[in-house]
């Protein structure tokens, strides 16, 4: 009886960690579009508890998701797509309009203010070591 108690608790935390993800995720929104806009971007703010990086972006409702980041180059707002985002260790890194975003292309259907995204990104740890984050954006 008490191995199963210890056993349970036991489980009881592991459940415990695997909720309280080693990356928090503030405010995820995403820009409603309207028809026949295709593409749009997905905000928020990541704060990693070890330092990560975010590898991949994926979405059931893009059939391509990039993490970009836009600059001013030589007085022309532009977008690029970054193989890496990284997160400094206890640092907030804010996805915002004009700097880092989710890109979400070839959108498959119009996304209403009011509606949820879900989003899935892939981050590696210094240990290289991947695990994904799953994200639920809200339109606006
Ligand atoms: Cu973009």
């Amino acid at each position: 009886m008490r191995r199963l108690l210890t056993a349970s608790l036991l489980l009881a935390s592991l459940a415990a960690q695997a909720q309280s993800p080693a990356v928090k995720v503030d405010d995820p929104w995403v820009r409603a579009t309207v028809a026949p806009q295709k593409s749009t971007g997905a905000f928020m703010q990541l704060t990693a508890a070890k330092a990560a990086k975010v590898v991949a972006a994926s979405s059931p409702v893009a059939a391509m998701v990039e993490i970009h980041e836009m600059k001013m180059d030589d007085g022309v707002m532009k977008m690029r797509a970054v193989e890496v985002l990284p997160l400094p260790a206890g640092q907030a890194v804010a996805l915002k309009p004009g700097s880092y975003h989710v890109m979400l292309m070839g959108l498959k259907n119009p996304i209403k203010a009011g509606e949820t995204v879900p989003l899935t990104l892939t981050l590696e740890g210094e240990d290289r070591q991947r695990t994904t984050l799953e994200i639920k954006a809200t339109a606006r």
